[in-house]
C-alpha cells in the first residue's frame, strides 16, 4: 500500500486505481487587493526553498497577470474573452459566469494538481472575495479538493483596518467567509509595510483582552458604537476573532512566522486565537 506519512511530509498514493489525497491545501482569500496574489508567489517559494513540494494554483479565470508562474492555471480551461464573446457579457457577467464555471472543471484541476504530487498546495482565489466565497462554484471547490487537511488564510489588509471599526467590519467579512468555506481559518494582516508602525497599533486592537471598543466609541456615534460592541462580542464568543498575524509580502517580514502557524494548525487541526 502507500508510503507512510512522516510528519508534515505528504505524498499521493495510487490505491486500487483511486487517486488518495494527502496533500495540504491552503486557500488565501480577502479583500480585492489584499495581497492574496503576491502573497501565494512568496509563500509558495518560502516553502520550495526549505525543500517542500508546494505548488501554487490559480483560480481566478479574471486574472490579467500574475507575481507568480502557477503551476495550475485555471485560465487554461476557462477563456473569459471567449465567455465575452460567446455570451455577450459585459466584464462583470464574464467573471461571474466564469466563476461559476470553475467548479465544473474541479477534476480536470485535480488531476493536474495530482499529476505534480505536492505536500502543499496554495490556492490563489478570485481578485473579488464575493465571486469566491459567495457564489457556490468556491465552496463547492474547497468542498471538493479531496486533501489531507483544508486551511484558509484570510487577509486583513492592513490598509482597510486603520480604525478599529474598520478591523471589526472586516472581522465580520472573515467570520462569514468562515461561515462559508467550513474550514479552519488563519487571520493574516497582511501589507504591514504599507502603514508605517500603525501595525502595532493594529495588532493592540486585534490582541486578546484589548478594548478596541473604547477606542471606538471616541469615533462613531451612539447608534454605530453599539452595533460594533454587540458584534465584537459575539464574535469573540464564538471564538470567530483571532489574532492578527502581520506579514508583508514585499519585505517579507512575518513571513517565517506565518509558516510556522501553518504548520501548527495544519499539524494539530487547530486554530490559532
Ligand atoms: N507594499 C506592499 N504591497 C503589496 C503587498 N502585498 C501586495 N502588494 C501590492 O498590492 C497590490 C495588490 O496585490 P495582489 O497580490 O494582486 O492582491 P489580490 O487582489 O488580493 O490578489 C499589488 O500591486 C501588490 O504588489 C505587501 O505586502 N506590501
Ligand atoms: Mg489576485
Amino acid at each position: 500500500m502507500g508510503e507512510k506519512v512522516l510528519g508534515l511530509a505528504t505524498t499521493t498514493v495510487i490505491i486500487d486505481n483511486s487517486i488518495q489525497f494527502l496533500m495540504h491545501s491552503i486557500f488565501l482569500t480577502g479583500t480585492a487587493g489584499a495581497g492574496k496574489s503576491l502573497l501565494t508567489s512568496v509563500i509558495t517559494a518560502g516553502y520550495a526553498d526549505r525543500g517542500s513540494d508546494a505548488i501554487a494554483v490559480n483560480l481566478d479565470p479574471g486574472a490579467r497577470s500574475l507575481p507568480y508562474s502557477p503551476d495550475v492555471d485555471v485560465r487554461n480551461f476557462i477563456d473569459l474573452n471567449e465567455i465575452m464573446e460567446k455570451y455577450q457579457l459585459g466584464p462583470n457577467g464574464s467573471l461571474i459566469f466564469a466563476s461559476d464555471l470553475v467548479a465544473t472543471r474541479i477534476v480536470e484541476i485535480e488531476e493536474e494538481i495530482a499529476s505534480l504530487s505536492p505536500d502543499y498546495v496554495f490556492f490563489d482565489t478570485p481578485g473579488q472575495i464575493e465571486l469566491f466565497a459567495y457564489r457556490s462554484s468556491g465552496p463547492y471547490i474547497v468542498e471538493s479538493i479531496r486533501s489531507e487537511t483544508k486551511l484558509n488564510l484570510f487577509l486583513f489588509d492592513a490598509t482597510l483596518v486603520s480604525s478599529p471599526m474598520n478591523l471589526v467590519s472586516i472581522a465580520l467579512l472573515s467570520a462569514s467567509i468562515r461561515l462559508r468555506l467550513k474550514i479552519g481559518q488563519v487571520s493574516v494582516l497582511s501589507k504591514r509595510d504599507m502603514v508605517g508602525d500603525d501595525w502595532r497599533k493594529i495588532m493592540t486592537w486585534s490582541s486578546r483582552g484589548s478594548r478596541p471598543i473604547e477606542a471606538m466609541g471616541k469615533e462613531v456615534d451612539q447608534e454605530t458604537y453599539l452595533l460594533g460592541k454587540a458584534i465584537l462580542a459575539n464574535l469573540a464568543s464564538q471564538g470567530l476573532s483571532q489574532e492578527l498575524m502581520p506579514v508583508s509580502a514585499t519585505t517579507e517580514e512575518g513571513i517565517l512566522e506565518l509558516t510556522a502557524i501553518i504548520s501548527r494548525v495544519l499539524r494539530g487541526g487547530e486554530e490559532i486565537d
